[in-house]
């Protein structure tokens, strides 16, 4: 099947080994090795789309060639030559995208991408210069999308960072109960019920001057930005299927929620789940250190409770695929989802002991940027010191 799919793109040489990559928790993905007549090989990756989450994948496909060649262009433009975008490979025919039957007769849907070489991505990293290069990837990425037409851009998941609607469908699913697991995660339940109110906190002013629609990425976990290895700066940006109008809140507080995490996503053991504070700085640094400029008051005051939110959203997230029977989500082994919901829990509990800690940092690391507008700031976003150790005397970064 797959060779039958890789022949319809354009590749050059002879396909001398295939593998599956298991990274990624929705498309099916795998790494073929192709020799050419001069001897060299070349690595590409295949993709599966999974069509129940993206239902339209032409219309995803057309987001990611705008965005990618508008970065392109950026790059081009600033003189940037060591940062690079993800390379669709055409069809033969070229078309963004082919499909096969399979043996059921459902029409599934591939797409070819060049192999990053001389890359690294990290599932998790305690390593400070990593994390800040991770923030700044995210912040470069939507700063150069800056201008971006946003009305080119597809909605290629309806709603999808719309927390409180992702609430109330999990309340509705609660009714259901369709696989008879609702009784066992009662505890989960409440602890969610009792943060209702903050699920509308981005989404109400979303499209206003205060939190403005710009391009984000919408899945800013830490392994969707690939690392040069040699250099350790970050290479590109990848996994751009959820490229739409959002808030800039979105990408940042899900960007925390995974990257400043001291464990993995379905940590069993809930006592390691926890929010590294210098983790947090390092990102916060390498975020604003591309976008403070155009960040509204209302955004940045925002910043810290977005880390609760996003991660709140993915606990209920997580819990919804468990109630319904793990339709969504891949799992690799029984109640994954339930685990997964739990440490989100958790990272939430912890995030809220620290959210004052955090909205201090924030606004000092932006401060710091904004020296000599201090008189211009309003009161509440003048830096106070409260973090209490000096801004970038923990941890230094130089550009
Ligand atoms: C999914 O496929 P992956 O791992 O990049 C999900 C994200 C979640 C993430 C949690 C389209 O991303 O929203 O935050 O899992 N992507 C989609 O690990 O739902
Ligand atoms: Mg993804």
């Amino acid at each position: 099947m797959i060779k039958e799919i890789l022949n319809k793109f354009n590749i050059e040489g002879e396909l001398i080994n295939i593998t599956e990559n298991h990274s990624g928790n929705i498309n099916k993905t795998f790494v073929a090795t192709f020799k050419r007549k001069d001897g060299s090989e070349r690595k590409y990756l295949i993709q599966k789309i999974n069509t129940t989450v993206f239902a339209e994948p032409y219309k995803l496909m057309k987001n990611i060639e705008g965005v990618t060649a508008y970065l392109k262009r950026q790059m081009i433009k600033n003189g940037d030559t060591t940062h690079q975008v993800p390379e669709v490979i055409k069809t033969k025919d070229n078309k963004l995208l082919c499909y096969v039957n399979d043996e059921t007769g459902t029409r599934k849907y591939y797409r070819i991408y060049e192999f990053i070489e001389n890359a690294v991505s990290y599932d998790q990293s305690q390593d400070k210069e990593i994390v800040y290069n991770t923030g700044k990837a995210f912040g470069n990425f939507q700063r150069l999308l800056g201008n971006y037409p946003m009305s080119k851009l597809e909605e290629t998941i309806k709603d999808f960072h719309d927390t409180k609607k992702r609430y109330d469908k999990l309340m509705d699913d609660i009714k259901i109960d369709s696989e008879g697991r609702v009784a066992e995660v009662a505890n989960e339940i409440v602890f969610i019920l009792m943060r209702e109110d903050i699920c509308s906190l981005i989404m109400d002013d979303l499209g206003t001057e205060e939190i403005p629609y710009r391009v984000t990425h919408n899945d800013t976990k830490v392994n969707n930005v690939m690392m040069n290895k040699d250099t350790g700066d970050f290479l590109a940006v990848i996994d751009l299927d959820t490229v739409m109008p959002g808030s800039m809140l979105f990408d940042y507080g899900d960007g925390i929620r995974s990257t400043a995490c001291t464990a993995k996503e379905d940590e069993h053991d809930l006592s390691k789940v926890k929010m590294d504070l210098d983790l947090f700085k390092a990102y916060t640094d390498g975020y604003l250190s591309e976008m403070s400029e155009s960040l509204t008051y209302e955004e940045l005051s925002l910043m810290a409770e977005s880390v609760r939110i996003m991660t709140l959203e993915l606990a209920i997230r997580f819990l919804n695929d468990y109630i319904n029977g793990d339709t969504y989500f891949k799992t690799d082994y029984d109640k994954q989802n339930l685990y997964r919901t739990r440490a989100q829990i958790a990272l939430v509990k912890d995030i809220e002991s620290k959210l004052d800690l955090m909205d201090s940092y924030i606004k000092e690391s932006y401060s710091e940027k904004y020296k000599k507008e201090f008189e211009t700031m309003p009161e509440w976003l003048k830096p106070t010191g409260a973090f209490g150790i000096g801004l970038h005397t923990v941890f230094t970064v130089t550009d």
